[in-house]
């Protein structure tokens, strides 16, 4: 019996039926909503709205849509809005309901009517617009279609009306907005606008050529961001390379098509020593990365170990370089689309299909070698730079075996010029790092050696935002750092072996004191972070001022008061024996008892806190006020010095 020859009666019995699947689906979603949308916590929450635009963007894969918008309305509901075909509103035999409701009522139900093509709506978090629903107190639908404007509302997933025509419209497209269910989201029903702008923008590198905006009409000003890159994930590159210092001014892209996988890569390489990589799989970050981020790998050390062999940039007696070797100072972005993507791993960030390791590989190194031939400038730099880091590699390596023979970072053989203190409790202890000789002897008779250990540097310590690991380990000043703290270094670091609680940086309050306390912040930004985190790090205070009259001293701190604070004590001394104001330029000016009495004593001092507060940005301050780029620097140090908070201590 086919479908026309089936009675009234039999296709409404079906119908009821179907129904009541339709009503036990979504109250399945109801009663267990964490088995669809991960949690019901503002993760959930915000889960709702990407389940929702990844059908826009679909349809923009798809070719259809140029343009969505995603709006947080007043009362913190959603609404998304594309230019694309509209869902299909037409009667489908199966079911005799417009394949709309069907969309929005029956789980699973999603990208059923696409035919072809990538779903990133199928992927990872693909569950279905129906979650949505069966979440939401209210859900509406309008699809702007052949001339007609359809409309259907829903509550908590049950359909309210038919779908009907409200409307005549030269639009096409659909338009979604729902109100999430508090019954559900117990914890919280708020959107947070930079976590949704956030991967509004991330979605606009990943299409590229995609208009998304995002609006908050939450606010007294309503707050719009538009994003569209022309470039894709070609702009995303240099987006993340915007404050370094790149070996070639334009990120290398290509894209390319194999088997129904879609390939794009686009990488460039900065003179610094880190590798910022990221991989995504249908418009999904892949942390745990994958086949696609294998395949890459394997071709870039490949394609640049075959180049520099046939160019004759490397010695044959040299040992080919590692994948580590080519990948320091890279940013890359590899995006890849699969029909039918399998994500593995602890938290499903893993690309498992194995196809696209070969793709990957095949497409990357064809563009990658073609792209060394035509630019052999590149290709010679981007050669040396992996024989340097390969050479570092090999003398970290080294440094760290002769380290661990003389067990040279253990505590049992601390550096001669550290002045220990007798306390062995960490959390009382303190450090002070103290510029020049002379300045660390009066610091040594003035401290309490009970808690207070002085390490003495001369001059300056080594630039480590310029230096490889080989470098810096054998630099003396800083392995005595590292020994006096306990903490190990690298990959063996362990904060929780620090000595002292506190690590104090005492320099001279002139350029060169401001030059070396920068120097440190790198060294221990990069490479004792965890200490900056916990907020063990301090820089002293010393004073800027001492009046004098007779034998009593007063003190003026640094800061931006302290021209007055100076005329302030002064006038308000009796006129003889006359005031003597000194103003101390470096800490040897001071002897051993007004160190103590101004900058160590914790009744007196004052000490500034040094915190890090986002490590990204933190990144950039660094490599601002480290790197080659001199106007990056110099609107930085206008702008802001904010990385350090004054404390009192
Ligand atoms: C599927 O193939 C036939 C023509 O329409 C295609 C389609 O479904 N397009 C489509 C769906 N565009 N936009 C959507 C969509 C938009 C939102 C905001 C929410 C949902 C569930 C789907």
């Amino acid at each position: 019996m086919t479908e026309e020859e089936k009675s009234l009666v039999e296709r409404a019995k079906e119908y009821d039926a179907s129904q009541i699947q339709v009503l036990e689906g979504l109250e399945a979603v109801r009663k267990r909503p964490g088995m669809y949308i991960g949690s019901t916590s503002s993760e959930g929450l915000h889960h709702l709205v990407w389940e929702i635009v990844d059908n826009s963007i679909d349809e923009a894969l798809a070719g259809f849509a140029t343009k969505i918008e995603v709006v947080v309305e007043k009362d913190n509901s959603i609404t998304v809005t594309d230019d694309g075909r509209g869902i299909p509103v037409d009667i489908q035999a199966k079911t005799g309901r417009p394949a709309v409701e069907t969309v929005f009522t029956v789980l699973h139900a999603g990208g059923k009517f696409g035919g072809g093509g990538y779903k990133v709506s199928g992927g990872l978090h693909g569950v279905g617009s129906s979650v949505v629903n069966a979440l939401s107190t209210t859900l509406d639908v309008k699809v702007f279609k052949e001339g007609k404007v359809y409309f259907q509302e829903y509550h908590r997933g049950a359909v309210v009306s038919d779908l009907t025509i409200i409307g005549e419209t030269d639009r096409h497209g659909t338009e979604v907005h729902f109100v999430p269910d508090p019954e559900i989201f117990r914890e919280t029903t708020t959107f947070e606008f930079e976590k949704l702008a956030t991967r509004v923008r991330e979605l606009a590198f990943l299409n590229r050529g995609l208009h998304i905006s995002i609006e908050d009409k939450r606010k007294e000003e309503a707050e719009v961001r538009a994003f569209h890159f022309e470039g894709g994930i070609k702009s995303y590159v240099e987006h993340l390379n915007a404050t370094k210092t790149v070996l070639f001014p334009e990120p290398i892209y290509l894209e390319g098509n194999q088997q129904d996988i879609s390939v794009e890569v686009s990488m460039q390489y900065t003179d610094g020593y880190h590798t910022n990589l990221l991989s995504f799989a249908n418009n999904i970050h892949t942390y745990e990365g994958g086949t696609h981020e294998s395949g890459f790998k394997t071709a870039l050390t490949r394609v640049i170990n075959d180049y520099a062999r046939k160019q004759k940039l490397m010695r044959e007696s040299d040992e080919n370089l590692s994948g580590e070797d080519v990948r320091e100072g890279l940013t890359a972005v590899i995006s890849i689309k699969h029909p039918d993507p399998q994500f593995e791993g602890q938290t499903k960030t893993k690309l498992g299909n194995s196809e696209v390791r070969t793709v990957t590989d095949r497409l990357f190194s064809e563009h990658f070698a073609k792209f060394l031939m035509e630019n052999p400038t590149v290709g010679r730099q981007i050669v040396e730079k992996g024989l340097l880091a390969s050479k570092a590699r090999l003398a970290a390596k080294r440094a760290r075996e002769v380290t661990r023979r003389k067990g040279a970072l253990e505590i049992s053989s601390l550096p001669g010029k550290l002045a220990d203190c007798s306390s062995r409790e960490a959390d009382k202890c303190e450090l002070f790092i103290v510029e020049g000789d002379s300045a660390g002897g009066s610091a040594k008779q003035g401290r309490d050696r009970e808690f207070q250990a002085i390490l003495p540097i001369r001059g300056k310590i080594l630039n480590v935002e310029k230096a490889s690991m080989d470098k810096i380990l054998a630099n003396e000043e800083i392995r005595s750092l590292f020994t006096a703290m306990g903490t190990g270094f690298g990959a063996d670091f362990d904060v929780s072996k620090a000595r002292y609680h506190k690590l104090v940086i005492m320099t001279d309050a002139d350029v060169d004191g401001a030059h070396i306390r920068t120097l440190l912040l790198t060294l221990f930004y990069r490479y004792m972070r965890p200490i900056v985190e916990a907020g063990y790090v301090y820089i002293a205070q010393p004073p800027l001022y001492g009046v004098k009259q007779g034998k009593n001293i007063t003190y003026v701190q640094p800061g931006k008061q302290a021209e007055d604070e100076l005329k302030q004590i002064v006038s308000s001394l009796p006129a003889s024996p006359k005031p003597n104001v000194q103003r101390y330029k470096g800490l040897g000016e001071m002897d051993d008892h007004q160190l103590w009495e101004t900058t160590m004593d914790p009744e007196n001092r004052m000490m500034l806190q040094v915190s890090v507060d986002d490590a990204i940005e933190a990144d950039q301050v660094f490599e601002m006020l480290m790197g080659d780029r001199v106007e990056p620097r110099r609107a930085f140090i206008e702008e802001n010095a904010h990385y350090v908070k004054n404390l009192d201590i």
